[in-house]
């Protein structure tokens, strides 16, 4: 889940809810309140957090503040290879069944890590409206005992569990006269609680995470999901919702295998309605979450993602910085960073802020060969017929043992020409460009190559 959608609500933003005893006890207080319908908040019915402004110049601009509700898979990590992210989807047998199929290609493709969608009861199919974090049995997607095992599944395969987070709200059982999920059992949430130290969520009231015991409850509940369910990792919905010391404290006391933020800032734009070539300071407060954040965790490289989908657009010299370098966070903070296509709210059935779809692939050979820690969508592996095309890039990476750490040098970035050499292993290309001039060397082959692109490697 990203922003809001809809104009910012006229009223400020209420202080934080500060639950009290009943909030996150293992056995919900509330299993005798009336089960709540997936069809009760709309999609469109999500509202913006309160300090967004939503007067955006321009469609694309507007569509950056938007964010979605459905889940990626993310692929592998200890290994620096791909996170594979698995999104929301309703099918006959639930859908953690249905994913216990997909673990054989996931391991033959070299995926360490997956990320699954939020697990708890939830207002919204999706998960992104949790009410009791504990009540794993009705998720659209499955029970517990389905969900732990095909944790299990993956862990036989070698392949680690991250769990999709949403701490920044809770809802209750019933909503207000607003149409707010902030009727807790007959209790009235708003106005309690510290002030939010970040970015509010309309619909639920948001968490205070600066109660001692709120942050021990949540520890709780998420050293539950690794303990008790056999999740991994973490994967922190919405982070702007709250200050970067609060995401420091949990890591401290939850030690993930892995962890990644979204934080998800529109980029900015000139007049003709194209995001400007200097991206920096947009890649500079990733950076500074970051490392607020205590510098452990990582977070969604959406520089990277927001310059190279204008790039395979006919700009391909967006893809070189000032300094020679990547101009998106794997160009300042690779190690920290996790490099993504689409995911479910950007691209999916959603398509907020979607990756031109006939450039995918160039998409994939850019964060399959570079630095930094490249995620692989669920949509473009399974549905989209890109597997093998996909499977290829990684076991490139993988045999050469690209990294975070791998050196990237720029040969070109012309408009219809990217290409860099990486590590002085591989050198890749993407655009229409056919002349490559003395580029390449003629101790490199071809290991791989499709539509406007192609990797070669020394032999
Ligand atoms: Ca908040």
């Amino acid at each position: 889940m990203g922003q809001g959608v809809l104009p910012p609500s006229p009223s400020p933003s209420p202080p934080c809810f500060t639950f009290g005893d009943k909030t996150l006890s293992p056995s919900p207080s509330s299993s005798s309140s009336p089960s709540p319908s997936p069809n009760i908040i709309p999609i469109p019915a999500l509202l913006p957090a309160g300090n967004i402004a939503i007067s955006t110049k321009d469609k694309q601009r507007a569509k950056e503040n938007e964010s979605a509700y459905f889940t990626l898979l993310p692929l592998s990590f200890s290994l620096r290879l791909p996170i594979f992210h698995v999104p929301y989807l309703t099918v006959s047998g639930g859908w953690y069944n249905s994913l216990k199929n997909t673990i054989p290609d996931l391991a033959n493709a070299g995926i360490t890590h997956v990320w699954l969608p939020p697990p708890s009861q939830s207002v919204g199919p999706q998960g992104y409206m949790p009410g009791r974090l504990y009540d794993l049995d009705t998720s659209k997607y499955g029970s517990q005992n389905e969900l732990k095992s095909l944790i299990e599944a993956f862990h036989q395969k070698g392949i680690k569990c991250l769990a999709d987070i949403v701490i920044n709200h809770r809802t209750a059982e019933r909503k207000d006269e607003r149409g707010i999920y902030c009727i807790f059992e007959g209790v009235y949430s708003n106005g309690q609680g510290n002030l939010d130290t970040g970015d509010h969520f309309e619909p639920a009231p948001d968490i205070d995470h600066l109660n001692r015991r709120v942050q021990k409850e949540l520890s709780d509940w998420m050293n539950w999901l690794k303990t008790e369910i056999g999740f991994d990792g973490f994967r922190f919905d919405f982070v702007k919702g709250y200050a970067p010391r609060i995401t420091k404290i949990y890591m401290k006391r939850t030690s993930p295998n892995f962890a990644v933020g979204e934080k998800w800032d529109p980029l900015s734009y000139g007049q003709d309605g194209k995001p400007d070539a200097n991206q920096d300071a947009h890649r500079g407060a990733l950076k500074d979450w970051i490392q607020t954040a205590g510098g452990v965790v990582t977070a969604f490289d959406f520089t990277t993602k927001g310059i190279l989908q204008a790039a395979v657009q006919g700009e391909l010299w967006r893809l070189k910085d000032s300094n020679g370098k990547p101009p998106g966070l794997i160009g300042l903070l690779p190690a920290n960073a996790v490099t993504f296509i689409d995911n479910h709210d950007t691209g999916s059935t959603q398509k907020l802020w979607p990756f031109p779809s006939d450039k995918v692939m160039l998409g994939y050979t850019y964060i399959l060969t570079h630095p930094g820690i490249p995620s692989i969508f669920y949509d473009h592996f399974f549905d989209w017929g890109l597997k093998e095309e996909i499977t290829k890039l990684v076991a490139i990476r993988n045999k050469h043992g690209i990294s975070t750490s791998s050196k990237v040098n720029i040969l070109a970035s012309e408009s219809d020409l990217y290409m860099a050499a990486i590590d002085d292993k591989i050198i890749m290309k993407i655009g229409p460009k056919m002349d490559l001039g003395n580029l390449v060397p003629s101790n490199y082959q071809v290991a791989t190559s499709g539509n406007d692109y192609a990797v070669w490697e020394k032999h």
